[in-house]
């Protein structure tokens, strides 16, 4: 292990709940807590500790699902990697390289991988490592607050502002959802590029916008990254740049569910929490979609048996139902 990549140990995933068991475990959370370029609030180099910190009060049963899916699929936490906390350096160029070994190797194994960041720059790294092994096409599925499609941003490529751009140079089709916070620049390339957008104003109106989502994504298997600002400050204010009009939970859930049901979700990371002093709300709720996201895969890949039908459970939310119903 080189020095600059220290490997600190970690709490495991659920570790509460369930024996991590590297060699027959099918999921994989990779902790990167990695941070160099943030711009506003720091501190997303403590998220990947919060969110295993907080795993430790998940309940190991889903009540959507009716399944322990800790327990039937198993969840190896790996070793943190790039680690840059305690003033520890790694360069921009060291924590891609290593980011993309780490995931390629993992997936290699058969793993299906959750990253958790970490600054959002980390995600070309990951997506690199998909690249590298999957012969077919993927596409790239972002939900955020921000287009992240900056050129290059205070000096770097690698600026969390610029991920999206990077996935969109390496030929890989993208996915937009939530966004509500662009440059000229990038409303400009948007829509000359006609980029594929689902804005935070839609998502607003009501559910249909997860049909149109799905409907866009061009091909069966997808990469998802999640920046946590993409869902509502509301309940996840520990980021580095929040906005409001995200994501509310049941609008989030919902289309996970639907996502990983129809495409096929090859990896996916959860970046950008930055703990609140005094506050569990954010690490909590990522922890919990984390988990949302290792259940909803298990359901596609048949790793449990069944579970109610997303109706049963009031899924996707009809927001705006209560209010339909007043209407004279
Ligand atoms: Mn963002």
């Amino acid at each position: 292990m080189q020095s600059t990549i220290t490997a600190k140990s970690v709490v495991d995933f659920l570790g509460s709940e369930i024996v991590p068991n590297q060699k027959t475990d099918k999921v994989a959370i990779l902790p990167i807590p990695f941070e160099a370029t943030t711009t506003y609030r720091k501190g997303c180099e403590n998220g990947p500790g919060a969110i295993l910190e907080a795993s430790q009060q998940l309940e190991c049963y889903d009540d959507e699902l009716e399944a322990e899916i800790g327990l039937i699929v198993g969840i190896y936490t790996h070793e943190a990697i790039a680690d840059t906390r305690e003033s520890q350096s790694v360069s921009l160029e060291e924590m891609l390289r290593v980011t993309t070994e780490t995931v390629k190797s993992l997936a290699d194994q058969g793993k299906f991988v959750i990253a958790l960041g970490g600054e959002h720059g980390i995600t070309a790294g990951v997506v690199e490592a998909y690249r590298q092994s999957s012969t077919e096409p993927f596409t790239v599925v972002q939900i955020d607050a921000h287009g992240d499609l900056r050129h290059e941003y205070e000096g770097s490529i690698y600026n969390h502002a610029c991920v999206m751009r990077r996935v969109v140079e390496m030929g890989l089709p993208t996915v937009q959802i939530g966004i509500r916070s662009i440059c000229k620049a990038e409303a400009d390339l948007i829509r000359d590029q006609e980029m594929k957008v689902i804005w935070g104003r839609e998502i607003a109106r009501g559910s249909d916008w997860i049909q149109k989502a799905i409907a866009s994504i061009p091909t069966k298997r997808v990469f998802l990254t999640i920046d946590l600002d993409g869902i509502d400050p509301s309940i996840i204010p520990g980021v580095g740049t929040p906005e409001p009009g995200g994501l509310s939970w049941y609008d989030l859930i919902a289309f996970l569910r639907q996502l990983f049901i129809s495409q096929e979700v090859i990896g996916c990371d959860v970046m950008e929490l930055a703990p609140v002093v005094d506050s569990v709300v954010s690490e909590f709720t990522a922890a919990k979609l984390v988990y949302k996201l290792v259940g909803y895969q298990a359901l596609a890949k048949g790793w449990i048996q069944s579970a109610p039908p997303a109706e049963a459970r009031g899924l996707p939310a009809p927001r705006f139902q209560v209010a339909d119903q007043l209407k004279p």
